[in-house]
């Protein structure tokens, strides 16, 4: 077994035990109260699941195994020494709650590469989609296709142990992550250019052979698509895509089913999409100054911003259904812009944005959190090393999404967590129940 695999083999019953402890002991103590708000409201901030990954403060942002951004930046091993912290290295931080060393996540590397080879069905599939199919619903299919494959779903067919289906979901883990950067250079390839798919090149790690095969060889861009996968990898479990993943994943069905069904929620604007939507947003901006003759002044871009307002839409990037402040992973994403491309025309228009935004949400009076989210600054840095192509960008947030929600379904089958299966009740049982409260 791999070296990764013996190290959760050693953690697991640790952790079984101290579950169980857990729920024998303290079982009955209340954790949250449910106000009607919340219960008609998307179950906002209820806390009501299990999620061992990651974990959100509104204020200070994401914590992956209690590590910040910054921490996992000056923690986590590079591709090079001092580099971006490699999704290698957070696979490993995720499964384990341990910082790796470079060996171990060379190990994982090359466990990954040995893994990738696809099914012969899938790529005539994706070259079979019709022009212009969206390439999250290409992503979407890609992975349930890749589910022929599934070890749990082939396993439990065969009747396996309660016991194993933590070593099944690995193994479909491992082979489902690795076999991603191929679908997606395959959507992208075939998507907006000629269908011609540069060679897997086992030689560089997981990152830099994904931007090969997209056709990228820029080391910088290879650099950013490491940092763009750890940061979109997790986000606690309640956000949609990871919520669904859980969900769907607590039926037994396995890890193909579920994280196709993840990417389905991310698909949508309100979540994953909204990077697409923003560098749109940008876009059309510039344009219509440019239409009206007018220059890209803070007061012309808080005049178009009430423009989107007034017609009824968001503003893509801003707000966020639990963060109260600038999200870390813009900030990490503006630290990069400020060291590889301080001078780029469209990392200035995204500072200006910046500056007038807050100001305009926080007049509109709505949102209850004016400042931008993750969506906000990653079109702008893909944009500049030359990946325009601006409805493909959810496709890399599904990429990083998977490293996350992978990691969690694995631990959510080692613990045997069950079935997901919240009360609901009707308008008429409320309106009954505030009678009787
Ligand atoms: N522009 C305009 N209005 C906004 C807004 C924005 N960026 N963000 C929130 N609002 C509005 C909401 O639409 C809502 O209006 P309503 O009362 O008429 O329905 C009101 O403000 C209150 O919303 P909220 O409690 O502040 O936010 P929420 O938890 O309901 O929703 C989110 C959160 C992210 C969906 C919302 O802020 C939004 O639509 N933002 C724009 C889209 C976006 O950037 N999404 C990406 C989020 C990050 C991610 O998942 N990748």
């Amino acid at each position: 077994a791999s070296i990764l695999k013996k190290r959760l083999v050693e953690l697991m019953p640790g952790k079984q035990e101290a579950l169980t402890k857990m729920k024998k002991e303290h079982g009955a103590k209340i954790v949250d109260k449910v106000t009607i708000d919340q219960l008609i409201g998307g179950a906002r901030s209820i806390k009501s699941m299990l999620w061992e990954t990651s974990l959100l403060d509104p204020l200070e942002g994401i914590r992956f195994r209690g590590y910040t951004i910054p921490e996992l930046q000056e923690k986590l091993p590079g591709y090079k020494t001092g580099g971006e912290p490699t999704p290698e290295a957070l696979l490993w931080l995720l499964l384990t709650g341990e910082v790796p060393t470079k060996e171990q996540c060379d190990a994982l590397t090359a466990d990954l590469h040995a893994r990738a080879k696809l099914p012969a069905h899938v790529e005539p599939m994706i070259r079979a989609f019709p022009k212009g199919m969206h390439p999250m619903t290409q992503l979407s299919s890609a992975i349930l296709a890749l589910q022929t494959e599934s070890v749990f779903a082939s396993e439990y067919a065969k009747g396996t142990s309660k016991k194993k289906y933590w070593e099944h979901t690995y193994e479909d883990m491992l082979n489902l992550i690795a076999r991603l950067p191929e679908v997606c250079a395959i959507i992208y390839r075939v998507s907006y250019f000629d269908g011609v798919v540069p060679k897997y090149d086992s030689k560089l790690d997981y990152s830099g052979n994904f931007c090969q095969m997209l056709g990228f060889n820029d080391e910088a861009f290879h650099e950013l698509m490491r940092l763009y996968i750890v940061i979109h990898s997790d986000h606690e479990g309640g956000n949609a895509s990871a919520h669904t993943c859980h969900l769907v994943g607590s039926t037994l069905s396995d890890p193909y089913l579920s994280l196709s069904a993840s990417m389905n929620a991310l698909a949508g604007p309100l979540h994953g999409l909204a990077n697409q939507e923003v560098l749109g947003w940008l876009l059309g901006l510039q344009q219509t100054l440019k239409e009206q003759g007018k220059e890209v002044t803070p007061e012309t871009i808080t005049d178009f911003a009430w423009e989107t307002l007034k017609a009824g839409k968001v503003i893509p990037g801003y707000g966020h259904a639990v963060l109260r402040k600038t999200d870390p992973r813009y900030m990490c994403q503006r630290a990069f812009a400020l060291k590889h491309l301080p001078n780029d025309p469209l990392f200035k228009l995204v500072n200006t944005v910046y500056e007038v935004m807050p100001t305009v949400l926080t007049e509109h009076g709505k949102t209850k959190n004016p400042y931008p989210n993750v969506d906000s600054h990653s079109g702008v840095l893909l944009k500049y090393y030359g990946l325009t192509q601006y409805d493909y960008y959810t496709v890399l947030f599904g990429v990083g999404r998977a490293f996350g929600v992978l990691a969690q379904l694995f631990w959510d089958r080692a613990l045997g967590l069950p079935l997901e299966r919240p009360k609901s009740v009707t308008s008429e049982w409320l309106e009954d129940f505030i009678k009787k409260n």
